[in-house]
């Protein structure tokens, strides 16, 4: 569990706070599954909305309450926790009258969330690439400077590696683009992954057996960007898509992935010009 230290928050305040915060963006898939875990669950909990797009993350006070600038940020009495998965493990203990962990299942359930979050900067590279256009830069200069200078930078009290490989992908993101060969390990890493889930559901409805576990809230979260981006996922993994559609449908899970209408047009624009320069994902990853 990713829990931080005194010394790792400088936003001194909320050590104070009681009872739920969420420190969370509208369309980050980590704070999308926290947000349907918490639902699923019942739980009340206040919310501070961050738009990542306009660099909130990157602000000194954000910082100094996750020194890794990501979201979500958790805050329970005045306890400071991130990393999405932790949070999901968390709340499940704290919170047990619905529950996503299921008995006996603690083990691997971490190890197979574990899995999923390797695939996070995968996602992050298809996101950029395939839903609306994001510019060359997506994150500027200026926004990485006030990334790297401000926070605590530590975790546990250690210094942090974790801030290098967040700069290290909008830096490449910059220099480069989204490669195409880039997308190509990315979707075959998803590819890889979402075979195993197929198989899981030759045999059960739903990924761990007869009953939703936080397992399956996490992978809705990602095929849903992934069908977004253009992931063919009804001719590849059919047993996938019929479990997909109906939880992602369910008001507990629609509701974290409502999409404005103009971001949704500009999605639906950018793949038409896609399809017409045939440099979609499926194109371009061979899919
Ligand atoms: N392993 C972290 C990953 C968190 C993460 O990367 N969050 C993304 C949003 S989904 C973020 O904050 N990105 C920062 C940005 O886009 O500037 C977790 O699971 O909480």
């Amino acid at each position: 569990m990713v829990q931080l230290i005194e010394s790792d928050i400088l936003t001194k305040e909320v050590l104070d706070w009681q009872g739920l915060h969420l420190f969370h963006f509208m369309s980050s898939s980590c704070s999308q599954k926290t947000r349907v875990c918490l639902n699923l669950k019942n739980i009340e909990w206040e919310s501070h909305h961050l738009n990542l797009s306009a660099g909130d993350n990157y602000t000194d006070y954000y910082l100094g309450i996750n020194p890794r600038g990501l979201v979500p940020t958790l805050i329970h009495d005045g306890e400071v926790h991130i990393e999405s998965n932790d949070i999901l493990l968390l709340l499940d203990e704290r919170f047990p009258d619905v529950k996503l962990v299921p008995a006996g299942l603690e083990d691997q359930i971490a190890e197979l969330l574990h899995h999923e979050d390797d695939l996070h900067l995968d996602l992050r590279t298809l996101t950029f690439r395939f839903t609306q256009p994001r510019g060359k830069e997506p994150r500027s200069k200026e926004t990485l400077q006030n990334y790297r200078d401000r926070g605590s930078g530590t975790v546990g009290g250690e210094p942090d590696a974790h801030k290098d490989v967040e700069l290290k992908f909008w830096e490449t993101a910059a220099r480069t683009g989204i490669t195409d060969d880039a997308v190509r390990v990315s979707a075959g890493r998803f590819k890889a992954a979402l075979e195993e889930l197929e198989d899981r559901l030759q045999i059960n409805p739903y990924l761990l057996g007869d009953e939703i576990s936080v397992l399956d809230v996490t992978w809705v979260i990602y095929i849903n960007r992934l069908v977004r981006c253009g992931y063919p996922l009804e001719q590849l993994h059919s047993a996938v898509n019929k479990w997909f559609w109906p939880l992602r449908e369910q008001p507990k899970f629609a509701r974290e992935l409502q999409v404005p209408p103009d971001v949704q047009k500009a999605v639906e624009e950018n793949h038409v010009n896609l399809r017409q320069a045939g440099a979609t994902l499926v194109d371009v990853a061979g899919l």
